[in-house]
């Protein structure tokens, strides 16, 4: 079984950091092929960022088609370009928001989201309204830290067990959900910590894309999910409007050449 786990930004050391997350939980049986988009903004932190995300993620979508992956991880806690993804491809295509919220309803009654900047937390509270029953998602807490200070800042692990604390005890809740990609390597460490567990979604989602996978069930093509109407997209986009069949082929010759830069 081959999954790729795309991770939307187009820093490749944090693809590097998802991948590792990815591998330590994906079975034997798994190739876990983690991407990098050939186009986009370094870091997701605004609404600005994720919809200029989206064409380099669907790209790789594309181009996984092509090479016959199975299942594919959207790795950025706004789940950019999740339905688009679905009508691209025809195995599961999950984002690590959804894995994350389902799983933490699977834990307990309520969570908290201990996320990066403030400003991404209306985003965090959508897709809860989408992904959660009403109430569930108690609140989202900002550690105010950049999605790419991440990897170095050394005060990251006790800033977000101190928030997951008081998080857990403001809300009411009892399960912590992380906001970001970035923080994937640091779940063990905050749920051995804060006493109670922690979801990080790109290990939830690249789990649930296997149990997908081998259960047999992909994505629906018969209503909503169904491949795009081929039409003329103009400009940078242009190959984005071809036939599912060429859509790669035309991708190509556009000057970002379609592929990935890490593998
Ligand atoms: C993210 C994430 O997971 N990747 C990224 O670039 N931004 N999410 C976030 N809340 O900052």
């Amino acid at each position: 079984m081959r999954i790729r786990v795309i991770n939307p930004n187009t820093t490749a050391s944090m693809t590097r950091l998802i991948e590792a997350s990815a591998r330590a939980v994906a079975g034997p049986g798994t190739v876990v092929e983690a991407v990098t988009p050939a186009m986009g903004p370094a870091s997701i932190e605004s609404h600005y960022d994720e919809a200029l995300a989206v064409p380099g993620l669907l790209a790789e979508v594309i181009a996984g088609e092509r090479s016959g992956a199975d299942g594919y991880v959207i790795a950025c806690f706004g789940d950019p370009g999740l339905d688009a993804a679905r009508e691209v491809a025809a195995g599961p295509v999950v984002g690590i928001a959804e894995a994350a919220m389902h799983a933490a309803m699977l834990a307990g009654r309520g969570f908290s989201v201990v996320t990066t900047l403030g400003r991404t937390a209306g985003r965090a509270h959508d897709l809860a309204g989408r992904y959660a029953p009403a109430g569930a998602c108690r609140g989202v807490h900002a550690c105010e830290i950049p999605v790419l200070e991440l990897e170095s800042d050394p005060t990251v692990l006790p800033r977000v067990v101190d928030l997951a604390r008081r998080a857990l005890e403001s809300d009411g809740s009892d399960v912590i959900v992380l906001g970001c990609a970035g923080m994937a390597a640091f779940c063990a460490e905050v749920s051995e910590r804060v006493g109670v567990p922690v979801i990080d979604g790109v290990t939830a989602a690249t789990l649930l894309v296997q149990s997908l996978v081998t259960l047999g069930v992909r994505t629906s093509k018969r209503d909503e999910y169904a491949p795009p109407p081929a039409k003329p997209y103009a400009g940078a986009l242009a190959g984005f409007g071809a036939p599912a069949s060429s859509r790669l082929d035309s991708l190509r010759p556009i000057d970002w050449n379609g592929s990935s830069t890490a593998r």
